[in-house]
């Protein structure tokens, strides 16, 4: 396998004005007939003609009109070339109904449909398959499927065919065909200057009532980036297709985004109010890479977090907008620290810009994603809004039509704001999460601050460089008043004081405030001022912070002192249950325990081998004690969270239903479930129904609304895989395998269908304790399903396979046993390069 690196980067030596390509749709024997105008790139060195294409089979092919006979391997095509320009036509077969790895042309019940992004158009026809060759499209599509679609507007149509002709320059990555037995929801835009779009939601008949939520959403989107950032719609056209096979979430390819349906179809009855959230969420994000993406596009794929940390942190602000801010600062800051920092400190970290690659669609990650939109949100906070706007104005204006890199990216920020960021480039080439350390001191009225950077070594790479990171802070007042109110800190040395002057008494630091960097603070406090924070924080977010260090100490002493719940901890929840005041989406939140996997991560930081069996008894035995101690007040608060009249999946109404939800669990651990047979008996909406569920699963119980689960959704594919996942994910650990085991031998269960493996083999590493069984047996079951599963699609055995990045937590024996399966892995059969890459990282 060959590693490829950003340091080879050559530009391309040819350079495509023109592709035109016409489909012969067949589910076996697809013809792909490609006529492409080809330049000599002035700005290349000299090299060998080179067209990818990778399992196909090739009929004929010409330049200029002449029949050539190609080298042919399996990797691409070489051929001889004029001097000047020429036109080089292909013809290729292909076979869409074999193709289970979903990269190229597939098809879906019954649907073809495309996802060439990274790499998948080199399995579709012989192409520059890179995305810095951008080329106009024009696509005519032969089936005797009723639709037909392609990127770009339509060119003309007739029985049997349709043209589409798409006049923005793109790489091949943003090519999509869709053909099928589909209907259309209509909808309509008018954009700020004027132009009419059609829009379209294209789903299967029987889907036709969800697609209104979808709709909304992107009517919101298009117009919110109107407003926001000046980016208007560049089309006649916009297409939304909802396919049941999908190895992701959704795709941006230009006028034909491809959506998992998971994330477009959505009916009370159905989704939850989390579903609703993240549809809207993803509509935006593909929507946004209109701008972020396609019109602007990456030089390579090391430069992916130019588009995705962009437009993760484009759909983080819409969601904002939309939404309630705090809370949403809290679920990403939640996931950057449950997902993130977990990839970040094990064998799989890489910068936001990786310099390496195997396979590239390894590197769709937290870290390109996540991490890449904390960057942006940290260069956001350190240059201000205004001045923000404007950098991405001359962005935009800069790089329109060109496929650009991390610094063309950092230039515009420095040339509109006269900053120099070499320092906070650092942020794209090094891995790792910063250790931020607190020390402090008061004396005479001066309050002084030092932060101490330092960040851990990451594969590859031993030594740090600091980081410039903005640190906001403020200072309470130990009566809670704010004695100074949020600023921006600027640290860029390893180790820098900062002081504050003409203070009355001793005053209690909020730090990182709305999580402005992502860093790991490192600080002496006591439960004392972490309850303070709790509850007189001004910052929401440190607030919710506060709680998890308050949970995760007395956590730790269960864990290690034997010690009972701590007072503390108890007398706190018991205030923040009483703040009826509070928005009830963070009371929920304030009132959830950090995960086990995070205390998995808390444990090996303290230097102690990870016990899954005893972080979950300690974290069920804390919810017991907030039960026992609480049951008035959850009672009140699970009253107080009903919510009025006809279902709305608004920021409201949902928070309402996620504390309700959450008092529920709480109560059901005292009441034997009978609230939750109640709520599930009277539920006339998904989140209800599944919310009751969670907290019967969750005491061992709910056998008989499982079932009559079962009766009512065994039809419906995305309902089916929440009751699916919820079973694994909340199996007590010792029957969590043999749960698992028997849903993959459930009629429902398809293993070739991506969703239905993440909700079932991808659900069981979530019940950590059953995962990690001392019997090792979950870690051979899971390798079994690697093997398995790489032969009939690579990229999602890949990912499946990160369950195991955090061996290095656990006792000797476990690592062991982790280490076992992997080579085990490593020695399989025919391994894919995605599956081969991952191992290889995580073996010891
Ligand atoms: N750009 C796609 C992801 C493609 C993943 C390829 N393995 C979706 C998105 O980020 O919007
Ligand atoms: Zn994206």
């Amino acid at each position: 396998t060959e590693t490829i690196h950003l340091a080879d980067y050559t530009p391309p030596g040819w350079l495509v004005e023109r592709t035109e390509l016409t489909f012969r749709l067949h589910p076996t024997a697809t013809r792909v007939i490609s006529r492409l105008r080809f330049r000599r790139n002035p700005r290349a060195p000299e090299q060998a003609f080179f067209l990818h294409g990778e399992d196909l089979t090739l009929i004929s092919a010409r330049i200029d009109g002449q029949e050539i006979t190609p080298e042919v391997t399996d990797k691409g095509l070489t051929c001889d070339v004029p001097a000047g320009d020429f036109t080089f036509e292909a013809e290729v077969e292909i076979s869409p109904e074999d193709n289970t790895r979903l990269e190229g042309l597939y098809m879906s019940g019954g649907i073809y449909c495309t996802q060439c992004e990274a790499e998948g158009f080199r399995r579709i026809t012989y192409y520059p398959d890179r995305p810095d060759v951008m080329a106009p499209f024009h696509v005519r599509v032969e089936s005797d499927m009723p639709v037909l679609l392609s990127n770009g507007n339509k060119a003309g149509e007739g029985e049997g065919w349709a043209e589409w002709d798409d006049p923005w320059p793109k790489p091949a990555y943003l090519f999509a065909l869709v053909a099928g037995d589909l209907k259309a929801h209509p909808g309509a835009f008018t954009t700020a200057s004027g132009k009419d779009v059609e829009l379209n939601i294209w789903v299967r008949e029987a889907d036709l009532g969800k697609c209104d939520f979808a709709m909304e959403a992107l009517i919101k989107s298009m117009r919110w980036d109107e407003e926001k950032y000046g980016r208007e719609y560049d089309l006649d056209i916009f297409n939304l297709v909802a396919v049941s096979d999908f190895n992701m979430g959704a795709m941006e390819n230009k006028g034909l985004n491809i959506f998992n349906s998971k994330l477009v179809l959505a009916s009370p009855e159905t989704a939850t109010d989390g579903t609703y959230e993240r549809i809207e969420a993803v509509i935006a994000h593909e929507y946004f890479h209109n701008w972020t993406g396609n019109r602007i596009t990456c030089r390579d794929w090391f430069q992916l977090s130019l588009k995705e940390g962009l437009t993760v942190f484009r759909d983080q602000q819409f969601t904002s907008d939309m939404r309630s801010a705090p809370v949403k600062r809290i679920e990403d800051a939640g996931l950057m620290r449950s997902h993130q920092f977990r990839e970040d400190g094990g064998p799989l970290a890489h910068p936001v810009r990786p310099e390496s690659f195997v396979e590239i669609n390894n590197f769709y990650t937290v870290t390109v994603y996540e991490k890449g939109a904390e960057v942006i949100g940290m260069l956001h906070r350190l240059v201000g809004p205004e001045a923000y706007r404007k950098a991405l104005d001359l962005y935009f204006e800069r790089h329109d039509g060109e496929a650009a890199t991390v610094e063309d990216w950092l230039r515009v920020f420095e040339d509109s704001t006269g900053r120099d960021l070499s320092q906070f480039k650092r942020w794209y080439s090094q891995a790792g999460t910063p250790r931020l350390n607190v020390e402090e001191s008061f004396k005479d009225g001066t309050y002084t601050l030092t932060l101490e950077q330092q960040t851990p070594p990451t594969p590859g790479q031993e030594r740090k460089l600091p980081f410039h990171m903005p640190v906001a802070v403020g200072l309470l007042s130990p009566n809670g008043d704010e004695a100074v109110p949020t600023q921006v800190l600027e640290l860029t040395e390893p180790r820098q004081s900062f002081t504050f002057e003409g203070l009355g008494a001793r005053p209690i630091l909020s730090i990182n405030r709305d999580f402005s960097a992502p860093v790991i603070v490192t600080r002496k406090t006591t439960a004392a001022e972490e309850a303070f924070l709790l509850a007189s924080d001004t910052d929401p977010f440190n607030r919710w912070d506060a709680g998890r260090a308050l949970a995760r100490r007395t956590l730790q002493q269960m864990m290690h002192e034997g010690s009972s719940p701590s007072h503390v901890y108890l007398g706190a929840i018991g205030q923040v249950l009483a703040e009826h005041g509070l928005d009830p989406a963070l009371r929920a939140r304030l009132l959830g325990l950090p995960g086990e996997d995070e205390l998995a991560a808390d444990e090996a930081a303290a230097g102690r081998a990870a016990d899954p069996a005893r972080i979950h008894k300690a974290r069920e035995s804390l919810k017991d004690a907030v039960a026992r101690m609480h049951v008035g007040a959850l009672q009140r608060t699970y009253m107080e969270a009903q919510t009025e009249g006809p279902y709305a999946p608004d920021a409201e109404q949902s928070g309402k239903r996620l504390l309700a939800n959450a008092a529920l669990s709480l109560l059901s651990r005292g009441d034997g479930g009978d609230t939750a047979r109640e709520q599930f008996a009277r539920a006339d909406n998904m989140t209800l129904s599944l919310g009751a569920l969670q907290a019967l699963l969750s005491i061992g119980s709910g056998e008989a609304e499982l079932a009559a689960f079962e009766e009512r959704w065994r039809g419906d594919e995305l309902v089916m895989d929440m009751w699916m996942s919820q079973q694994v994910q909340l199996a007590a650990p010792e029957r969590a395998l043999e749960v698992t085991r028997r849903l993959t031998e459930h009629p429902a269960f398809n293993a070739k269908n991506p969703n239905r493996l993440r909700a079932v083999i991808g659900a069981l590493p979530a019940n950590a304790a059953g995962f990690h069984d001392a019997s090792g047996e979950g870690y051979a079951f899971l390798a079994d399903w690697l093997i398995r599963t790489d032969k009939v699609n690579p990229q999602i055995a890949a990912r499946l396979s990160t369950a195991f990045q955090t061996w290095k937590r656990y006792g000797e024996r476990r690592q062991e046993m982790i280490q076992a399966q992997l080579a085990r892995v490593a020695e399989a059969e025919g391994l894919s390069r995605d599956l081969r890459e991952m191992v290889v990282r995580m073996r010891a």
